[in-house]
């Protein structure tokens, strides 16, 4: 993309201008890029923009790369939605590009938490006499990358609970039958939503009741490969099931309990965790799914499963997809079935945002954005 010229309305909302226009580019790298992050980069010289990049996915040139490559002319401003890396990875330091490029200032949405760069980029480019602007749309940014970043900060996934339920919060009818509370077209949506993330997880009641194939089937993710994650404390699932199917597109990962009268391994990645009368130790399960480079986690159920998360608060995020159906029942599975004893304790969200459809609603809310 070049040429797009506009009458510049002073540097501060030129900046602002382009720095959306690199967040909206970022953004198409989603589920795409993990466990490194999305970054967007735009390169822009007197208003006119000249040059525009993202990265595209894992392993592929960073966006300072796809922006910079071709371009000829000096003195321009580069929006970055992430400082730019000076360290030699899968590609050479982008530092040295943007300083080859005679690039005259970079504008920046927030630091790279990552500690081969953690403001060395910043550092390099002020050193070569490069004006840097820093934190601008730093909530945006943080909030689009929120997977990468956690996974930088804590070293553990980042998480998010995914439940449809009734209009009175309902997971099942009294008999524990969940097919199907919502409608096919927010079930549409919910199997989107596993291609924002890098890894999938339900339990073993879930996979018995239900025979999922918990497969990314929705169009759009390419060639996408999502990890499916099983908890199976008792290594007793029937192998006949849909999830031990398709393990090509979608790779397997079971976790048993060190426990479990079977030891024997039923894929190639099944690791056997500590486990009390509550489950499986899910401190453990999040520490080795880091260790296999998994950003992002979405935890699509059952109940008894869900309320761990919850109860011991191992969420990110939440996003619940309500149908227009009253289920009621003492005895219907809810999302937090253990409960808090005072409200004072009870999980917040913050920033809830709300999507209505004809047939129900979605709602996402945060539990922390960017967690120190
Ligand atoms: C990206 N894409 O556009 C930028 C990144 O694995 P490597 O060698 O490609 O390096 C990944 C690190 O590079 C990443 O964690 C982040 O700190 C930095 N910047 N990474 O994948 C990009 N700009
Ligand atoms: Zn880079």
């Amino acid at each position: 993309m070049s040429g797009t010229k506009r009458r510049s309305a002073g540097p501060q909302a030129d900046d602002l201008r382009f720095m959306k226009i690199a967040l909206r580019l970022s953004r198409r790298g989603l589920g795409l890029t993990e466990p490194n992050p999305m970054v967007g980069a735009v390169a822009v010289k007197d208003g006119r923009l000249l040059a525009t990049g993202f990265h595209r996915c894992f392993g592929a040139p960073h966006a300072e790369c796809m922006a910079l490559e071709d371009l000829a002319v000096a003195g321009a401003t580069l929006y970055l939605t992430l400082e730019p890396c000076g360290h030699f990875g899968k590609t050479p330091p982008c530092v040295d590009l943007i300083i080859a490029r005679k690039i005259r200032r970079v504008v920046a949405a927030m630091a790279d938490p990552n500690p081969l760069v953690n403001g060395s980029g910043f550092a390099r480019l002020q050193a070569a006499g490069i004006e840097t602007r820093v934190g601008l749309c730093r909530e945006q940014a943080e909030r689009s990358n929120r997977h990468y970043l956690t996974f930088m900060r804590t070293g553990l996934p980042y998480v998010a609970i995914h439940a449809g339920l009734s209009l009175d919060g309902k997971m099942t009818d009294k008999a524990g039958r969940s097919r199907w509370i919502t409608s096919p077209e927010l079930r549409r949506c919910a199997h989107g939503l596993r291609g924002e993330f890098s890894a999938i997880l339900a339990g073993r009641n879930t996979i018995l009741a239900d025979d999922p194939h918990l497969t990314l089937r929705e169009p759009g993710w390419g060639g996408k490969q999502l990890l499916r994650v099983v908890l199976d404390s008792g290594n007793s699932l029937p192998h006949d099931l849909n999830i031990f199917k398709d393990q090509e597109r979608s790779p397997l990962v079971i976790f048993s309990s060190l426990d479990a009268g079977e030891r024997k391994k039923r894929t190639a990645r099944h690791f056997f965790v500590p486990a009390d009368d509550q489950g499986l130790s899910l401190p453990a399960v999040l520490g080795r799914l880091a260790e296999m480079g998994i950003a992002s986690l979405l935890v699509e159920g059952g109940g008894r499963v869900i309320d761990s998360f919850v109860r011991q608060g191992l969420f990110d995020e939440l996003v619940l997809f309500h149908s227009g159906r009253l289920v009621g029942g003492r005895d219907a599975v809810q999302p937090f079935c253990s409960g808090i004893e005072d409200l004072a304790q009870a999980p917040q969200l913050a920033d809830c945002h709300w999507s209505h459809f004809a047939s129900g609603s979605i709602m996402r809310g945060y539990r922390r954005c960017s967690p120190d």
